[in-house]
């Protein structure tokens, strides 16, 4: 090779590597094991746990679906609500998962490549702990996200370390102990040999032999005699020691040990997960899950002082709802707003609790007759989960319209339907019609009823919901619709806006699934004609007619279909020059979730979601994910141009899981939806075809905003975020914003001027700020002529730095059993001690598994320390007692004590808790397997050893057992 071309080819590695980075467990590989599978495999496992120790301690029957979906699972845990959900809660950690390698891709730490064993394990430790703190306050997108983040650094140690090629089975379990550190790492020692064919074995057999532990060097940061991570992207494994250890796909240069190291890994993510679950306990765990997330309501109410008649009809409105939707919403949000104040935000899952709430609110003040609602809508979009259903109940007009840009980055990012249930309508307009004579905003007067009202119903359009515009005695007609809204399973069949209004008419199809079918309509003086299959029709004058009952108040009119024929192609004509949306639902399992997405260059490696309004001009990619189970195929995806319905069909390629790749050449200028087209093949009508579509709309920007932070932020400090902005629009001049719902300093660029650039956004969090506390950040660039925006938006934690690491302790001082004969008939008994040393203390003692009862007294014991003294006793036929202890700071201890009938006298007793004396406590002598709780037959298939007669107990090995033989 001449120098020349040496060069060339020097660069093109550089480029390469500058591109892909190191992945691990890649994306889309068929054949090998990627972290998306890892991942989920590890939290359909975990969460079938959890379901099952549910199901007993309620007394419930468990029965294990033969294959883990999302939907067998939702199905068995009692909750087939839950499978969007849930799906959505795994897609996030997925996703968050696959990020760290276009974030963190050349960051050795992220992939514990270069030998980084402290910093990725300080990763590990800080990642653990905002998990915990996001999920104890709820905010369970951000610990999702969190949780996805940490769990691709564990899996990677499993593929980029050598932990597999010196015999391990299990996984490293100090590396989710705070308390721990890693031990035996090589340090200065040489780790590897050249290998050239075959790298087998080219870790140095002293390495093995002493059992150090090492890991491959990526790039150019190799170090004499280390071990490469190997493959051709990484061109340290051209230089010597030549080859690699990366065990990522069946052809790495340790492809050997793929399965095996995905094996471990996820019994890692397992773990992990465990020590998740019991610091936050099973129900906050699966709601973690996305259990129960999908119907939670929110209410932002005025309460104001002119509101005063009308707050009596939010009660009753409210009230009747949280009684008759008491078994379907999962949790109640409400949010007052006023003038000058706004907030704070309540969130209960007691229905009565909610109540009392809302009729506590005592309306007052507010001075003149705008008031904050948008401040108060935007802390009800931070504070709820992704795709809530909001209600915005006002009398008057945003005193805050300024926050317009930031509520529409909200609703695009939590895809959340707002409504607005308003009550200035007409009247409002000819008390304040002179404001509108006042110059600017002639157009308003072709909208409805209140010109004021614009804000919101462009809001409402945004989000896919309805602007009503009500009188007050009217109000309690237009609340169906939050009826509808708290019903399970409610899904999108069509959806249009026309502004200007027009003659059109629209169609869509109704498929078999779909259940208590209604059609929203808003607008004035509309005229239109519905026409089913078969060909009947009713018209808005037709009350009572052969499709259904229309309602209409203000300009709001519902179609509730009651024709048992619905399965076929619809038609809607209207006939109105006036502004209206048209809006399709019903209740069905098939529908679909999304995500834009980038794909890595090079072979299919990977993939990151796109935040904010997608890149005008060009290609993009959609993952899609189908629920409704596997007889549902999507046949067409297309990006519908909301003003007038023109498609662009994308390509559709098939991945795992229900997923799917499109990409779309182009993507429609102005407002758009996705909607996808597909087949049912199970369906008993001939045609099984069905549509949905998505309902937040989506724009494009030519201004690009990215910003990022993985700082820690504590009470008092300024967090810098650096953001950069990349305008390609034709105006030089942008104007930049920063907002947070928390009302922090912040310090930023108020423009940018010759287009691109990069800043940064300071904020500070006041010394006072609580440990867990949330901030919605959003930083938005718009172009000086304002016909272009584009936004970022960041979840931000304060967190109180974290001084206990250590786990409770959990010592079993006696137990007593005497169980011989009919277990009903004899009962058993257990006290232990239970401590947090000078740590923060036991926060909460609870028993996750058996069904006796359990007394706890506190005393003061040796050296000031508080012991709680635990006393369980239980018939014998609860065999299995487990009982988990959680500090201060999250950290979790667990005692599990088994009676078997068999064995009697030597029992089990598994601590899987830190204990003091630092290593694992290794007890006793028998295996479970008569235990109720592990029953062999369910794990047989796949098992890769017999279960150890006796073996150490780190944090579950208990759970190991079953992780392996799952
Ligand atoms: C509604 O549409 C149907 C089908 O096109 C038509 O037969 C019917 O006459 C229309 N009704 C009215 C009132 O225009
Ligand atoms: C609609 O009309 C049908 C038949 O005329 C009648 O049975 C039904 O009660 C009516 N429904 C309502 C809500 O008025
Ligand atoms: C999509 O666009 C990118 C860059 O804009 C281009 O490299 C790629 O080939 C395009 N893909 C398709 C399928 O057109
Ligand atoms: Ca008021
Ligand atoms: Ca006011
Ligand atoms: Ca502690």
């Amino acid at each position: 090779m001449t120098q020349n071309s040496l060069h060339t080819f020097i660069i093109l590695f550089v480029i390469l590597q500058s591109e892909v980075g190191t992945l691990a467990f890649k994306f889309m590989l068929t054949r090998s094991i990627t972290h998306q599978e890892i991942t989920r495999k590890a939290i359909l496992q975990t969460t079938a746990e959890v379901c099952k120790t549910q199901a007993l301690q309620q007394g419930r029957d468990f029965v294990q679906p033969s294959i883990l979906t999302v939907e067998s699972l939702t199905e068995a845990c009692s909750s087939p609500t839950s499978s969007k959900g849930f799906e959505q809660a795994i897609n996030t950690v997925c996703d968050s998962n696959a990020g760290i390698d276009k974030h963190h891709m050349s960051d050795a730490e992220y992939h514990f490549d270069d030998e980084s064993f402290s910093k990725g394990w300080n990763l590990i430790k800080d990642g653990v702990a905002a998990v915990k703190t996001a999920a104890e306050e709820k905010n369970y997108e951000t610990a999702r996200e969190r949780l996805g983040e940490i769990m691709h650094t564990i899996q990677d140690f499993y593929s980029h370390s050598n932990w597999i090629e010196l015999g391990n089975l299990f996984p490293y379990s100090n590396l989710i102990r705070p308390d721990r550190q890693i031990d035996n790492i090589a340090g200065d020692r040489p780790t590897c040999r050249n290998c050239d064919d075959n790298c087998n074995s080219n870790i140095l057999k002293d390495i093995i032999d002493e059992k150090k532990l090492t890991s491959g060097y990526f790039g150019f940061n190799k170090k004499p005699g280390k071990c490469s991570h190997g493959d051709f992207l990484d061109f340290s494994s051209l230089l010597e020691p030549r080859g690699g250890i990366n065990k990522d796909t069946h052809s790495s240069s340790h492809g050997y040990l793929h399965e095996a190291a995905a094996r471990v890994a996820i019994a890692a993510t397992r773990e992990l997960l465990e020590d998740i679950r019991g610091s936050l306990g099973d129900s906050n765990f699966l709601r973690l899950m996305g259990f129960s997330q999908s119907s939670v309501l929110c209410f932002a109410i005025d309460t104001t002082g002119s509101m005063g008649d009308d707050i009596d009809e939010v009660r009753r409105v409210t009230s009747d709802i949280t009684d008759r939707m008491r078994d379907t919403v999962s949790e109640y949000i409400l949010v007052p707003f006023n003038d000058p104040d706004f907030g704070p935000l309540i969130r209960t899952t007691d229905p009565d609790e909610f109540k009392l709430q809302i009729n506590a609110l005592e309306p007052h003040d507010g001075g003149d007759t705008p008031e904050l609602c948008l401040s108060g809508l935007r802390l009800a979009l931070t504070g709820s989960p992704p795709q809530t259903k909001i209600f915005v109940f006002t009398d008057a007009d945003a005193k805050d319209k300024e926050l317009k840009s930031t509520i529409l980055a909200l609703i695009e990012s939590t895809k959340s339907v707002v409504n607005f249930m308003l009550t200035n309508g007409l009247a409002a307009r000819r008390r304040r019609s002179e404001d509108l004579n006042q110059g600017q905003n002639q157009h308003y007067s072709t909208r409805i009823s209140n010109p004021l009202n614009q804000v919101y119903e462009d809001l409402a359009l945004a989000s896919g919901g309805q602007a009503i515009e009500v009188t007050k005695a009217t109000l309690p007609q237009a609340t169906r619709i939050i009826v509808d809204a708290s019903t399970s399973s409610l899904v999108t069949v069509f959806q249009a806006v026309r502004n200007p209004g027009k003659e059109e008419s629209f169609s869509f199809i109704v498929d078999d699934s779909l259940k208590n079918m209604s059609i929203y309509i808003t607008g004035t003086s509309l005229v239109f004609n519905i026409t089913s299959p078969s060909g009947d029709s009713q018209t808005n004058e037709e009350l009572n007619g052969t499709l259904g009952l229309v309602e209409h108040v203000g300009n709001f009119y519902t179609v509730r279909l009651t024709i048992l024929d619905q399965v076929g192609l619809w038609n809607i004509k209207m006939s109105s020059l006036q502004p209206y949306t048209i809006k399709v639902l019903g209740q069905s399992d098939i529908d679909f979730l999304f995500n834009f997405v980038e794909l890595s260059e090079g072979a299919h490696s990977g993939y990151s979601v796109l935040s904010g309004r997608l890149p005008a001009n060009r290609n993009v990619t959609l993952l899609l994910t189908i629920m409704g189970g596997d007889t549902v195929t999507p046949t067409e995806v297309a990006l519908v141009k909301s003003s007038d319905s023109q498609s662009i069909n994308g390509t559709l390629e098939k991945l795992a899981d229900g997923k799917f790749l499109v990409t779309v050449n182009s993507v429609p200028a102005g407002e758009f939806v996705v909607r996808v087209m597909g087949e049912r093949s199970s369906s008993r009508s001939s045609n099984g075809r069905f549509q949905r579509q998505s309902i937040t709309q989506q724009r494009t920007s030519s201004l690009v905003i990215t910003a990022r932070t993985d700082e820690v932020w504590e009470p008092g400090k300024t967090l810098s975020i650096p953001f950069s902005v990349v305008n390609n629009s034709s105006d030089v001049l942008l104007n930049i914003n920063a907002r947070n719902d928390r009302g922090f300093a912040t310090v930023f660029p108020s423009s940018m001027y010759d287009g691109s650039g990069n800043s940064t956004v300071n904020i500070t969090a006041p010394p006072n700020t609580p440990s867990g506390t949330q901030v919605t950040l959003t930083i938005e660039a718009e172009t000086s002529g304002k016909s272009d925006f584009n936004y970022a938006v960041l979840k931000l934690t304060v967190v109180s730095p974290i001084t206990d690491f250590t786990s409770p302790v959990c010592e079993i001082v006696s137990v007593n059993a005497n169980c011989s004969g009919n277990c009903s008939l004899s009962s058993w008994e257990l006290s232990a001690n239970l401590t947090d040393g000078n740590g923060t203390g036991i926060k909460s003692l609870t028993l996750r598994q058996g069904l006796g009862t359990l007394n706890t007294t506190t005393r003061i014991g040796g050296e000031g320390v508080n012991v709680t003294l635990a006393f369980y006793r239980a018939s014998c036929c609860s065999e299995v007692m487990e009982l988990v202890a959680v500090d201060g700071a999250g950290n979790v201890g667990i005692c599990v004590k088994s009676i078997t009938s068999a064995v009697t006298t030597t029992a089990n007793t598994f601590m899987y808790t830190t204990s003091t004396t630092n290593s694992m406590t290794t007890t006793t002598a028998t295996t479970t397997t008569s235990t109720p709780s592990t029953n062999a037959t369910s794990y047989s298939a796949g098992c890769i050893f017999d279960p150890p007669i006796s073996f150490w107990v780190g944090v579950g090995a208990f759970l190991l057992f079953h992780v392996l033989c799952f």
